[in-house]
């Protein structure tokens, strides 16, 4: 049949060449760019199922590590409405990516079963890639795959990861937009535009932003941007890529965070605040130096109560009462963070399991959910119902109450509600920042980080360790819980966990104390314990 040609087909160019077991993690298949060829492959002939199974409605690919180094590489499946691939089916993409040749035709035709899919149908497949140079290689390989199941691949060539949940959601529903690049920048950098000209710069707000791009795809795509501002934004922008850059070496959204030190490639300024994207666009942390070059982070959870309050604020002087707004963070969120938004915004908190997934999920509960990860990945969700009450008091409101529902919509189109992105982050901190008229250190003046640490240890085993309670509490190996317990309760405001890493081999530790010697004392003994 002409199957058998497709699986020859597998084996010839896309062949398996090493034993070394690959799961579906966190953010999809993550590693050595050279091990990912047939499951990539393999998960172009997933994408075409699972299209088939959504009725024909397209599915995404994306070729990326996101923040990891240049050598590492990786795939995730996108659904249709733009979200993470249904947890269910991270089993059967495990399963598929580790058969043998031999094997791969038997257990698709068992997936294919199993799941239902009506092969006659049509499906549809978007594929985008990050500026990686294994990913062009990768990208072809899943066309292959797609194509290999009479699906339709369309390749998009070096876009964010953001922008590729975008095309694929404006695909399937076209109210959402247009599906391509440019729809995008119409989309997303309309709504900043048109924004601008009803809140005009005041106060201590300046337009001048400082950019990392981390080497990667996000700085390229603001460098086209940034041409299509008319002093709205004055974007400098560092680390496109040229001179030698490394992508995600020293530098990038996850190196500022974790390290707590400014990425090399940057020019820096008393005050002047900068924004660091990852390798794939899809987080972003703002910071700043003082004019002692100390420096200052406004992380994920920063950014989350800066833009949970204004749209509290926004709600409120439209008159919409009835909508209920909501916070979701991890484990990670900085104690900080967690007591500013429940004692002073008031505002309902959720903590859920690392993973964007699992925030987005959960951010879905509220009519507006606000979620963000310590580590700068997050975004705005809004419902349908909110959707409609903000537009019917647009057109039927009050005057004053009109213009704060018009001032929503537009921050709403300036949302990509699909994944966290840092590109549409970047332009609703800066509309906030503007709207308030404030600069940076105003913005960290709103609570006080207490101070924290993050280690990695590597152990034999990184599944022994297991969590529950959203991964602030670990169940197995036993007596590691109450160890921690005792490490914690010596500390002023200490607070630790650990998590085996979803991404790599590792275990992670998270502590934080009262003083940065103290966090850094409390994560090292924590580690120590682990091993
Ligand atoms: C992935 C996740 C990110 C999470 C990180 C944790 C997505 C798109 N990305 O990058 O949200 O913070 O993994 O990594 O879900 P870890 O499990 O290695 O700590
Ligand atoms: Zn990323």
């Amino acid at each position: 049949s002409s199957l058998r040609v497709v699986y020859a087909f597998a084996r010839e160019m896309h062949p398996k060449t090493s034993d070394v077991f690959i799961q579906y993690g966190t953010a999809g298949f993550r590693t050595k760019a050279n091990l990912l060829e047939h499951v990539v492959y393999r998960m172009g002939l997933l994408a075409v199922i699972r299209s088939r199974v959504k009725n024909g409605r397209t599915i995404g690919m994306m070729i990326t590590a996101s923040h990891n180094l240049e050598p590492d590489n990786g795939v995730k499946l996108v659904d249709p409405d733009g979200e993470m691939l249904e947890q269910s089916w991270e089993e059967i993409a495990t399963r598929l990516a580790n058969v043998s040749d031999n094997d791969l035709e038997s257990t698709t035709a068992e997936v294919i079963k199993e799941v239902n899919a009506d092969m006659a149908l049509k499906a549809s497949v978007f594929i985008g890639m990050d500026t990686r140079y294994t990913s062009p290689r990768l990208a072809a390989a899943a066309a292959n795959g797609v194509i290999a199941l009479k699906g339709t691949p369309k390749e998009f060539g070096i876009v964010t990861t953001p922008i590729l949940h975008f095309c694929v959601k404006c695909r399937n529903d076209n109210t959402y937009g247009t599906p391509t690049e440019e729809g995008y920048y119409e989309k997303i950098v309309g709504a900043f535009k048109n924004i601008r000209q009803k809140l005009p710069v005041s106060g201590d707000y300046n337009t001048t932003l400082y950019v990392d791009g981390a080497n990667g795809v996000g700085g390229k795509k603001l460098n086209i941007i940034k041409k299509s501002l008319d002093g709205e934004l004055d974007l400098k922008l560092f680390n496109l890529g040229g001179n030698g850059g490394k992508l995600n070496l020293n530098c990038g959204a996850d190196f500022v965070k974790v390290s707590q030190k400014p990425p090399v490639g940057v020019e820096h300024a008393p005050f002047q605040r900068v924004a660091s994207l990852d390798g794939d666009a899809d987080r972003i942390i703002y910071y700043f130096l003082d004019d002692q070059n100390v420096m200052y982070l406004l992380d994920g959870d920063r950014i989350a109560t800066l833009l949970a309050s204004y749209i509290t604020r926004q709600l409120a002087a439209s008159g919409a009462h009835t909508l209920r707004l909501g916070l979701v963070q991890t484990a990670y969120a900085n104690g900080g963070s967690t007591k500013y938004i429940t004692e002073e915004l008031k505002v309902p908190v959720s903590c859920v399991k690392t993973g964007v997934k699992h925030l987005h999920h959960a951010a879905l509960a509220y009519d507006v959910g606000v979620y963000f990860e310590a580590n700068g990945h997050g975004t705005v969700v809004y419902s349908d119902n909110a959707k409609k009450t903000i537009a019917r008091i647009a057109r039927e409101g009050e005057p004053e109450q009109r213009a704060a529902a018009d001032l929503l919509l537009n921050f709403i189109d300036m949302t990509n509600e699909t994944v966290g992105d840092a590109i549409s982050d970047l332009f609703l901190v800066e509309t906030v920042l503007c709207a308030r008229g404030i600069a940076a250190p105003h913005w960290l003046a709103s609570y006080q980080d207490l101070p924290c640490r993050q280690l990695k240890v590597t152990v034999q085993d990184r599944n022994a360790i297991s969590t529950t309670d959203a991964e602030r509490q670990c169940t197995s190996p036993e007596g590691l819980q109450s160890r921690i317990n005792e490490l914690v309760t010596t500390y002023k405001d200490g607070r630790a966990f650990v998590r085996p890493s979803g991404t790599e081999d590792v275990v992670r530790v998270y502590a934080e104390a009262d003083t940065q010697l103290n966090a850094d004392k409390l994560a090292a003994e924590v580690a120590q314990a682990v091993f």
